[in-house]
């Protein structure tokens, strides 16, 4: 914003006034992501893929009893997933290497209970090798989920005999299929097959992700590079740092409403001492897995976009599932709703009034931005984002817009981050400006621009 263009529209005295940040906040802004998180922000939406022997049995908790040779995904292609995964507009996928029923999508060594027992491809299949290649082949990021509760392995709740059994899977995940993004670490932790419990190790599991991929970034409830955002809905929190406390979500699988609230919202600096953004998981369909039943329960590009809106639109990653179902495929259900999905986010931000180089990329010295439509239009949306190479700073920020000559409030909000989408009803106006009313520090925009409505 030049400082002539304040005069002019009467708002020099906000602008003056604005953002007196204290010097002893300066300092708590030091709080930076790493490139990989960075890189993983700017990703916004994932796919995820629940697929495996719940996907033969109809369950969404396989018991860790079935039989190998029940799983056969004759037309099995994950380039048609990554297809899908690339028509909503995702930039990574997560593949349920091991789900808890402890069946491995992948040959592995430590264990007879994976796709090598099975006929599919007389046992020389692996899945995990045709996610990565397709992914990698269509330039997206490869995620892996392998769980540590685990139904099959008799080891299970043994201490360090399982560890080493599951240090060994990890290891053969980390180092068999190229370039790993993002390693998925769920929650769950119920008996074994005989009964016990297992404690995990959680830092000889994070050791050994930093020692095999330095570049991928571990998710779960407690980070330590992503976390969950606390519940599985896709709904993000508001306000939503990409900072947290990391004394207060300490292991994965804590549970109550103040876990849940440090999830969701995180926390600013100066109790927000650790960079670990979150990611909104939520099913395309009511379970994880596929079941023929709910194929008519597909989630409409409505809810889709509303999900992306509370999520991508709040600070958060997306995570999508979509499972591909007994034939090895996305169905048609789910694939057309992607595309569609994909199609409608584009249609929302076309002609979007975006003058953020103009205006925008010098660091901030005040707190209002303007963005002059030159002429009058009807707008109904603004997406906001700061340059979090710089940190996470606004707290609170309010949108208005010109209409007839006089500016009227039509968004207020909290937290900005990677990317905030306000809605509002739409109106005819003919400028558009972003009021920061309080941040940690002093925040840079990256972002500002208007969508049409
Ligand atoms: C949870 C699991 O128990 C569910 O089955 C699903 O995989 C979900 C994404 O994570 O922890």
């Amino acid at each position: 914003m030049h400082r002539r263009d304040l005069v002019k529209s009467g708002m020099a005295a906000v602008a003056a006034g604005a953002l007196r940040i204290p010097p002893h906040r300066l300092r708590q802004a030091a709080i930076r992501p790493t490139t990989q998180q960075l890189a993983w922000q700017a990703a916004e939406l994932g796919i995820f893929f629940h697929f495996g022997i719940n996907t033969y049995t109809d369950r969404e908790w396989g018991l860790g009893n079935e039989d190998p040779p029940i799983f056969n995904p004759a037309s099995l292609d994950a380039r048609q997933w990554v297809r899908a995964a690339q028509s909503a507009g995702a930039k990574y996928v997560v593949l349920t290497a091991k789900h808890h029923d402890g069946f491995c999508l992948w040959p592995s060594k430590t264990t007879a209970h994976s796709v090598a027992s099975s006929p599919w491809k007389a046992g020389k299949g692996d899945v995990v090798r045709e996610v990565a290649d397709a992914a990698r082949a269509a330039g997206l990021g490869l995620g892996l989920y392998l769980s540590p509760w685990d139904r099959n392995a008799p080891s299970y709740g043994s201490g360090a005999g399982y560890m080493n059994f599951y240090i060994a899977q990890l290891t053969e995940l980390l180092t068999n299929y190229g370039q790993v993004m993002e390693v998925w670490f769920d929650g769950a932790n119920g008996e074994g097959p005989n009964g016990k419990k297992q404690t995990y190790d959680w830092p000889r599991i994070h050791s050994t992700v930093r020692r095999l991929q330095p570049n991928a970034l571990m998710f779960s409830d407690s980070g330590p590079d992503i976390r969950w955002n606390g519940n599985e809905r896709g709904r993000a929190g508001d306000p939503n740092w990409c900072t947290v406390d990391p004394s207060v979500v300490t292991h994965p699988g804590m549970d109550g409403p103040h876990i849940i609230a440090a999830l969701q919202n995180g926390n600013p600096p100066p109790q927000g001492t650790v960079w670990r953004p979150s990611e909104a998981d939520v099913s395309i369909r009511p379970g994880w897995f596929h079941h023929p039943a709910e194929d008519a329960r597909v989630k409409t590009v409505e809810q889709l976009r509303e999900i992306w809106f509370d999520s991508v639109g709040r600070n958060a990653n997306l995570l999508l599932n979509v499972p591909p179902n007994r034939d090895g495929r996305i169905s048609d259900e789910d694939a057309g709703r992607l595309a569609l999905f994909g199609t409608r986010l584009r249609d929302y931000w076309a002609g979007a009034i975006d003058r953020t180089p103009a205006q925008l990329m010098a660091p901030l010295d005040g707190a209002l931005h303007t963005v002059d439509f030159n002429g009058t239009t009807r707008v109904g949306g603004v997406e906001l984002g700061e340059d979090l190479a710089q940190g996470q700073m606004v707290s609170k920020f309010h949108v208005d817009v010109m209409v007839d000559g006089a500016w009227m409030t039509v968004a207020n909000g909290t937290t900005i981050g990677h990317k905030r989408v306000v809605r509002f009803t739409p109106v005819i106006a003919s400028q558009c400006r972003l009021l920061i009313e309080d941040a940690v520090a002093k925040p840079t925009i990256r972002t500002m621009r208007v969508a049409l409505a």
